[in-house]
């Protein structure tokens, strides 16, 4: 492949984070620093596809902005040496939405099950952005030409059709990319998603066959990155579980969802297979397995909680880490749009 080898991944700013956004795609963003170029965006524009009253206006847009950059580099993503910034301060993202607007077909769009899911029954009052969120993020891998992407499970359909944008781009526009110098005529590469560890798909505490979600009404369902430790301690206690005692092996945990669900927390946060966990709680009672998990989650977490609540004390840090990471992704952004423009035959300033 022609391509550099480049992640990119992206968190909304939309509220709430929590220990299924941590263990789906922060912590894989954080390892794939050793080995590979990353950039990692605070997607504001993609924040604001629902309604204002969804994502709470101006003042709370800006907050959780802040919140999720204190999160990444709580977590452990390094803005020097990778890139940390948000999307709206890079206009190539919009631009580059366009033209892939104009690639992508209807008909792909409507097959997108979040969509569905987050428009309902009234389809007719959800805003254009949310029926177009998945071309705004293929064009946000793709304006680094990223090829690799870390996200969790539910985001493999969009990447799949950035795939598809990407395919079609290159072929619609095939001899124009040649005609670039690009002799294989690949001018994006396909993303990679990168959907991997024991909890690409961290279930809500309530209810084992629902996703965790910052949107879910009940705070008890999920474990927010900001939660304090009797916080924790109390959702883990509380959290939906069956009368049976926890299994030996693996198979036991089929058509159990809670507890495959906490026993997946436990294995993700431990660096341990579920089947390991289990060797060691199985056959015994939920309510110790729940102490020891709910000692993990707080062992784990709280450093997080604590530098999150030192960085976010200083705003102004913060939004130098953003311009300055915003600045190197442009210059990244910028040749890409420019190349694009050149493809597609649009004019441009010389
Ligand atoms: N429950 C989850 N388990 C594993 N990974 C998850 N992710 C989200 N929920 C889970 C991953 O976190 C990254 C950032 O997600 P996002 O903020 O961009 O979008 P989201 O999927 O809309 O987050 P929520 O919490 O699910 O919000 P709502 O309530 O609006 O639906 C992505 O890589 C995502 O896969």
């Amino acid at each position: 492949m022609p391509f550099v080898e480049r992640v990119f991944s992206g968190v909304q700013p939309t509220g709430n984070l929590h220990l299924g956004n941590y263990l789906g795609a922060i912590v894989n963003f954080v390892k794939m620093q050793e080995t590979h170029s990353c950039i990692y965006c605070v997607v504001d524009m993609h924040a604001i596809t629902q309604g204002v009253d969804v994502w709470g206006g101006p003042a709370e847009l800006t907050r959780n902005t802040r919140e999720v950059t204190a999160a990444f580099i709580a977590a452990g993503i390094d803005p020097k040496k990778h890139i940390v910034f948000n999307q709206s301060q890079v206009s190539g993202h919009a631009e580059l939405a366009w033209i892939f607007n104009c690639v992508a077909r209807m008909g792909w769009l409507g097959r997108m099950t979040q969509f569905k899911e987050k428009a309902g029954k009234d389809r007719e009052n959800a805003s254009v952005g949310l029926f177009d969120y998945p071309v705004l993020m293929a064009a946000d891998i793709l304006l680094y030409r990223a090829t690799h992407v870390p996200v969790g499970e539910d985001q493999k359909q969009h990447l799949e059709l950035s795939r598809d944008i990407a395919q079609k781009f290159n072929n619609d526009f095939g001899e124009s990319i040649r005609a670039q110098g690009a002799n294989d005529g690949l001018f994006f590469p396909l993303p990679e998603p990168l959907i991997t560890g024991p909890a690409t798909r961290v279930m809500s505490l309530r209810d084992g066959t629902k996703k965790m979600s910052k949107s879910e009404a009940s705070d008890n369902s999920r474990i927010n990155l900001t939660d304090d430790a009797d916080t924790i301690a109390q959702k883990i206690r509380k959290a939906k579980t069956d009368p049976e005692p926890l299994p030996t092996e693996e198979k036991g945990l089929d058509a159990r969802p809670e507890a495959d669900n906490l026993v997946g927390i436990f294995a993700a946060l431990s660096g341990r297979s579920k089947a390991d966990v289990l060797r060691e709680f199985g056959a015994g009672q939920f309510s110790s397995f729940k102490n020891a998990l709910a000692e993990l989650c707080v062992t784990k977490l709280a450093p997080i909680a604590g530098e999150m609540k030192r960085l976010v004390a200083d705003p102004g840090h913060i939004d130098a880490i953003l311009n300055d990471g915003s600045d190197r992704a442009r210059a990244i952004a910028d040749e890409t749009m420019k190349l694009s423009k050149d493809i597609v035959g649009f004019i441009r300033r010389r």
